[in-house]
């Protein structure tokens, strides 16, 4: 064979054996590289005769394209082995039993939260959501707090920076009666109306979370009396914790907002709990301020409201000794309701 044809023959084994593209551009440049022996070969013609060169040199040529022929093949064969490599290394076991997705459920205090408006709705209350940033007319000036009541302090209250239209700061809502102020100067007497949302209050421990939800009611009419909000509550407790055996009393206590005031507390006839009376509510008569302020006619109409905290009626519905359960987001503690 002579030496060119041998040239062909060692550049297909050294490409053949390149095992990787780096390998195989180191090989490229000593045959077709600029110093390389195709490079070479080409400087031999100058040596040669005139009457030869012509057809040598297309030899040479013809040499050259083959090894470039070799080259590419190669390339595009580590090309192809790469991507195979890449593919049985990235593969997936499609066999693998799936990681599957685990059903989501409502947090006890939405259920709660879901519960009492359905069984206030089923008497015929309306349900009334509000904003949580508030001013501070609708949190305490109309709801009879007065001007220098601690619960107005930065001790006590969220206070943003921002004002509202008289240059008083707005805060985040302390209960959510500045809801049943919206609500009954918006709708006219008869009032039946529920408002339940978050409340925020300066208050973090064992008892206490500085975000907590409450419920309030608000039943404004000409003609009714202690009584029947005793009857709603009482209707509302049974059907609530679903027991007829359950009593309902009304304990006198203070709030700015209504006068007289209650404190509600309840007693299961069976049950861990059976005797124990339990605080579930504060309640009372709209004081007759907090009616003026509403727009309502205080000689006209009565009214009577109720406020509960949805964490204490969650608790004592579901048995739960301890309120950080709910803030901490614990699926072994979440999933047991649902
Ligand atoms: C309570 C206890 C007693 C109450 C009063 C009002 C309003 F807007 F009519 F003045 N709403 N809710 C109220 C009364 C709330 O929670 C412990």
């Amino acid at each position: 064979m002579d030496t060119l044809e041998q040239l062909v023959v060692q550049a297909e084994e050294e490409f053949r054996s390149a095992g990787d593209s780096a390998a195989l551009e180191n090989a490229k440049a000593r045959y077709l590289g600029k110093s390389g022996r195709i490079a070479d070969e080409m400087k031999q013609l100058g040596k040669m005769a005139p009457s030869a060169r012509k057809a040598h040199g297309a030899v040479i040529n013809g040499i050259k394209s083959r090894i470039e022929g070799a080259l590419v093949a190669r390339r595009e064969q580590l090309a192809r082995q790469q991507l195979q490599q890449r593919l049985s290394a990235e593969s997936i076991d499609v066999t693998l039993p799936g990681r599957g997705s685990s059903r989501g459920g409502m947090h006890p205090v939405m259920k709660t939260w879901e519960r009492v408006e359905q069984i206030f709705a089923s008497i015929g209350f309306d349900v009334a959501e509000g904003p949580e940033i508030e001013n501070d007319w609708n949190n305490f000036t109309a709801l009879n707090n007065p001007e220098n009541h601690p619960a107005r302090s930065m001790q006590d209250t969220f206070y943003l920076d921002d004002t509202d239209a008289e240059g008083k700061r707005l805060l985040l809502r302390t209960h959510t009666s500045p809801m049943q102020v919206r609500y009954a100067s918006s709708h006219p007497v008869p009032i039946k109306v529920i408002a339940p949302g978050r409340t925020y209050r300066v208050d973090s421990d064992a008892t206490h979370s500085p975000m907590f939800h409450q419920v309030e009611g608000l039943w404004i009419d000409e003609a009714i009396s202690f009584a029947d909000l005793k009857g709603v509550y009482l209707n509302f407790v049974r059907t609530f914790f679903e027991t007829d055996d359950i009593r309902v009393r009304f304990r006198p206590s203070y709030f700015p907002f209504t006068e007289p005031s209650a404190e509600i507390d309840v007693a299961f006839g069976s049950g861990a709990l059976k005797g124990r009376w339990l605080e579930i509510s504060g309640a009372g008569q709209v004081h007759p301020n907090v009616l003026r302020n509403m727009g309502i006619d205080a000689e006209k109409h009565i009214g009577f409201a109720f406020g509960s905290g949805l964490e204490r009626l969650a608790m004592l519905r579901y048995g739960i000794s301890d309120l950080r359960l709910f803030y901490e987001g614990d699926l072994r503690f979440l999933s047991q309701f649902n």
